[in-house]
């Protein structure tokens, strides 16, 4: 068995259950250098947190996260909290030398993420990663190994829309509607997500945000008795009758971008496109192909060839699932077809960030906190843009 690797997670709300589900499911289905151990599970009310972990196979249980970053066998702490506390939580990891995971966005603040970027710099020891977890979608790991192949040649387009519908009139406030706590809305939620894909697939990096929009179409919220700082759970919940608050985040983002490259960018995030789920989707257009991603349908990936005979051209629907046609991650899941789910990007993560910290090369790039800057950089380009009605140069942004 190979050494373990003794994990504390913070958190047990949405994000705590894809991390527990993660870890508990990983070393079932890779072979790893290290072996993944879920130590302690650390969350606010203790009841809860003991009954959380007993389910999941935390072996410990603590409403004190601080106590948990300092205990000497934890090895990795995993961050699956609200934006506003990544911070806090990731400094007192890096300073008690842990290796450290954080979720998306980085933190609520561009001041923030750069904290973490500077503690984590500091830090020799620990290793970072932050859990954009679409780049282990197998159909998204493709394509950006076809670009990186160079089998779209030039890049001309790249278009990311991440289209939810579940924060209408009804859906009661939550944390993700509150700035101070989640920094943004639809766009640090899930635009986020879109620009890590484009710059994770295009291998580019963006260089001028256009002509951003932030609309909030929902300006109020009821509060839900003593659970204003919910979670998605709020998502199903129908408020009763009670007191209302304000929304001070966006509902939905609309900008374009220029990058390095010269492509052309466009980016829609919303959580009002009804009758869309999770509609979490790229598409990238270059000179000899183009891939077209939709995570609804997240096994399939798009491809049309430009190099073919005009005769046989035509976009293909490529089931990435193949293991003996090398498709991505796909070796360590079932036979082909036999398709996987939104938690199977978490679980190939987690096997990525066991074999980093044993210091051996992830499949695909996998994120640590100064590649998460460079995103948190382009969400506060969108801010900046569509507060000045302005363009906003990368460059401008430290
Ligand atoms: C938003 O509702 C959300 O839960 C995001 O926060 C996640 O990152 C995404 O994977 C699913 O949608």
């Amino acid at each position: 068995m190979p050494k373990p690797l003794h994990i504390g997670l913070i958190g047990s709300k949405f994000m705590g259950r894809t991390h527990s589900n993660a870890y508990l499911n990983v070393a079932k289905f890779f072979d790893l250098p290290r072996h993944p151990v879920m130590h302690t599970l650390a969350a606010r009310n203790l009841e809860e947190t003991q009954a959380f972990a007993q389910r999941w196979g935390w072996q410990h249980a603590t409403d004190n996260w601080k106590e948990m970053v300092q205990n000497p066998d934890i090895d990795l702490v995993d961050i699956g909290t609200p934006n506003h506390v990544h911070r806090d939580q990731a400094l007192a990891a890096l300073d008690a030398g842990k290796h450290v995971a954080c979720e998306k966005p980085l933190a609520n603040t561009l001041d923030a993420a750069r904290e973490m970027v500077q503690a984590a710099k500091k830090a020799k020891q620990s290793k970072t990663f932050v859990w954009f977890n679409y780049r282990r979608c197998p159909a998204l790991a493709l394509a950006h190994q076809l670009v990186k192949e160079g089998r779209l040649g030039r890049i001309y387009h790249v278009r990311g829309f991440y289209l939810q519908d579940w924060a209408g009139p009804d859906t009661p406030m939550l944390w993700r509607f509150q700035g101070a706590k989640a920094g943004s809305g639809s766009l640090g939620d899930l635009c986020a997500h879109s620009i890590d894909a484009a710059r994770f697939v295009t291998g580019d990096e963006f260089s001028v945000v256009h002509g951003s929009v932030l609309k909030t179409f929902i300006k109020e919220r009821t509060v839900l008795d003593g659970s204003a700082g919910g979670e998605i759970s709020g998502r199903g919940a129908r408020a009763k009758k009670s007191k209302k608050a304000r929304s001070t985040v966006d509902d939905a983002v609309v900008f374009t971008a220029e990058m390095k490259s010269g492509a052309l960018a466009t980016f829609e995030a919303t959580r009002l496109s009804t009758g869309d789920k999770n509609g979490n989707k790229l598409e990238i257009h270059g000179e000899h192909g183009a891939v077209k991603f939709d995570f609804e349908r997240m096994t399939e990936l798009e491809w049309y060839d430009n190099t073919l005979p005009e005769k046989l051209q035509g976009w293909s629907t490529i089931n990435v699932s193949n293991g003996g046609a090398g498709h991505p991650y796909a070796e360590a899941w079932w036979p082909t077809a036999h398709a996987i789910g939104y938690e199977h990007g978490f679980i190939n993560q987690a096997a990525d960030m066991v074999k980093a910290i044993a210091g051996k090369k992830p499949l695909v790039p996998l994120p640590d906190f100064a590649d998460a800057y460079i995103t948190q950089r382009v969400l506060e380009a969108v801010t900046q843009s569509a507060k000045n009605r302005s363009s906003v140069k990368l460059s401008e942004i430290k």
